[in-house]
């Protein structure tokens, strides 16, 4: 694809971010034959423009990480994208439901690096070896395609849905919690929305980290230690509003992370 023409649908992904509007999929105005490979080039236009803007990155996350939503797009890999400085909130902190579309929140595990360990060929035993500590998080998900609705290239150009994320600041190392078992419970003023396990996860979070490494490793990048990760939802996506209280509590004493929705 021509340089101008990604340079074209990154201002229209990015217009549609900063109008907080929703748009046509590209597949539907732009370009039908979207390939994944340009998809990528999209999504790498998009984050170079961000932090020619000043935005930095602060990790890289994983999207399409349970086996409803990889049957649904009818793929096997999931994909990835990049939460940026500017998407951070505190936890406990609140987010103004007008400069996001039609947010939603999902619960995931975040993990920190002490090593570096490069692709292909990387297990989970491999990311456990290397794993410094997990933290509690919320995913903010916004597409910015109408009714959340896009196909797979479509999404990877819009850096997989990414919109916000809180880090908990519970820091657990990995010592003999079990990650496949690990529960999750995400409420909404009080009343529980969704119920989850660290196997929801391409079977294991820390599979969801050795995909990232193995992808990033065709492309020649890598994930550096101390960058925060973010492996996937652990239950399905769950839909804000201007009012809401979310609070997602993790079992194994792995913490509870909290956002308020003005
Ligand atoms: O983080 C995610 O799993 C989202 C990936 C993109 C798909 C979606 O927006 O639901
Ligand atoms: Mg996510």
């Amino acid at each position: 694809m021509e340089l101008e023409k990604i340079e074209k649908l990154v201002n229209h992904l990015l217009s549609a971010q900063d109008k907080h509007t929703e748009i046509n999929k590209l597949t539907e105005t732009h370009c039908p034959d979207l390939t994944i490979k340009e998809a990528y080039a999209i999504q790498k236009a998009l984050i170079e423009k961000r932090l020619a803007r000043g935005e930095a990155i602060a990790g890289p996350k994983m999207g399409l990480t349970s086996q409803a939503k990889l049957q649904q797009m009818a793929v096997d890999d999931p994909i990835y994208g990049y939460v940026l400085d500017s998407m951070l909130i505190e936890d406990g902190g609140t987010i103004a439901i007008n400069e996001y579309i039609h947010p939603k929140v999902e619960p995931e595990l975040g993990f920190v690096l002490k090593e570096e360990i490069k692709g292909p060929g990387v297990t989970k035993e491999d990311v456990l070896a290397a794993t410094d500590f997990i933290f509690p998080a919320i995913e903010i998900i916004d597409s910015r395609y109408r009714n959340f609705q896009f196909t797979l290239p479509d999404v990877i150009a819009d850096n997989a849905s990414a919109a916000g994320a809180v880090f908990g600041t519970s820091i657990k190392k990995l010592g003999t919690l079990d990650l496949e078992t690990i529960g999750v419970v995400l409420e909404i003023n009080g009343k529980v929305k969704e119920v989850g396990a660290g196997a929801a996860v391409l079977n294991h979070p820390a599979e969801a980290v050795a995909r990232l490494v193995n992808i990033l490793a065709e492309q020649g990048k890598s994930v550096k230690p101390g960058q925060p990760i973010l492996t996937g939802a652990m239950t399905a996506a769950v839909k804000i509003e201007a009012g809401d209280y979310v609070e997602v509590k993790f079992g194994e004493g792995v913490g509870v992370v909290r956002l308020f929705v003005s």
